[in-house]
């Protein structure tokens, strides 16, 4: 029943059929919370072949928005729902979409998987300059600061804020992790990030694993 649900979900996301991807999300629900994980990435999936089809021109730039707003109001409906299973504070993590990219959806989804495994986020949005990263760095002296970045033009961002860090004296004192389509492990590396997730969960487990080695 619930791979059918999930099935629908995903279809409907394709067809741009906002009701109808909304209720298949309600259904999936309705199955139990322990689904919203598959919603999740049942949604993302969907939102793979959107990017391809937006890549290869089958699909126009209207279609990519309105596939972005229906999968943002299906992922308010399932977030409420994920668990990473913990409950004690862990940490503070400062959170943002680099300057000059938009994209939340990815970053959102990991925000949600660490707060619920026990930390504490701030989220500085999307848009993100190098000094408004290396401010909250500074002000809330956080076990890490995770950046998400989706467009190959703004990944050099991501070095320019380590820079900043590193001027402004905190890099020692904070770990840094970073994830988005448009980031490998090995860009991480040579730009000097501490990490890369390529999905929340595995983001969420780094920083749990950071936690615990202080
Ligand atoms: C939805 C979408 C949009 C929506 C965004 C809505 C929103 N609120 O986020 C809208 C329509 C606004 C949009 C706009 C644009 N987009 Co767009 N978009 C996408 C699309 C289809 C899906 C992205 C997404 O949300 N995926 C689902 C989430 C859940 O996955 P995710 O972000 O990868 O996140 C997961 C992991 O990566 C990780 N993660 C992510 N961030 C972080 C951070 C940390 C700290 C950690 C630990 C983990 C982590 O965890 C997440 C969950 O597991 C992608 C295609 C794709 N396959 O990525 C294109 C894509 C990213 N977009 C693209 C482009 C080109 C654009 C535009 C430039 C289009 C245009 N001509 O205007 C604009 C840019 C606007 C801007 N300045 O940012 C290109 C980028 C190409 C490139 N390599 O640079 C892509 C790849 C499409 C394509 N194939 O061409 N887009």
């Amino acid at each position: 029943m619930t791979d059918e649900l999930l099935e629908k979900l995903r279809g409907s996301l394709l067809e741009l059929d906002k009701e109808a991807t909304l209720e298949a999300v309600r259904a999936v629900l309705q199955e139990g919370s322990a689904h919203a994980e598959a919603g999740v990435r049942a949604v993302t999936d969907a939102l793979d072949r959107v990017g391809r089809l937006f890549q290869e021109g089958d699909w126009f730039l209207g279609e990519l928005v309105y596939a972005g707003e229906i999968a943002k109001q299906a992922m308010e409906l399932l977030s409420p729902h994920l668990s990473a299973g913990a409950d004690k504070r862990l940490g503070t993590v400062v959170v943002g979409t680099v300057q000059g990219d938009m994209h939340d959806l990815g970053k959102n989804i990991f925000i949600t998987y660490a707060q619920s495994a026990g930390f504490e986020i701030v989220d500085l949005g999307t848009d993100v300059t190098v000094e408004q990263f290396a401010e909250a760095a500074l002000e809330h002296q956080p076990l890490a600061l995770g950046m998400s970045c989706l467009l190959t033009v703004s990944a050099g961002a991501i070095g320019r804020v380590i820079e900043g860090l590193d001027r402004r004296g905190v890099r020692e004192s904070v770990k840094v992790i970073v994830g988005g389509a448009a980031l490998t492990e090995e860009f991480a590396h040579e730009v000097g990030a501490d990490a890369f997730a390529p999905d929340a969960v595995t983001g969420t487990g780094i920083i749990r694993a950071w936690s615990q080695g202080r």
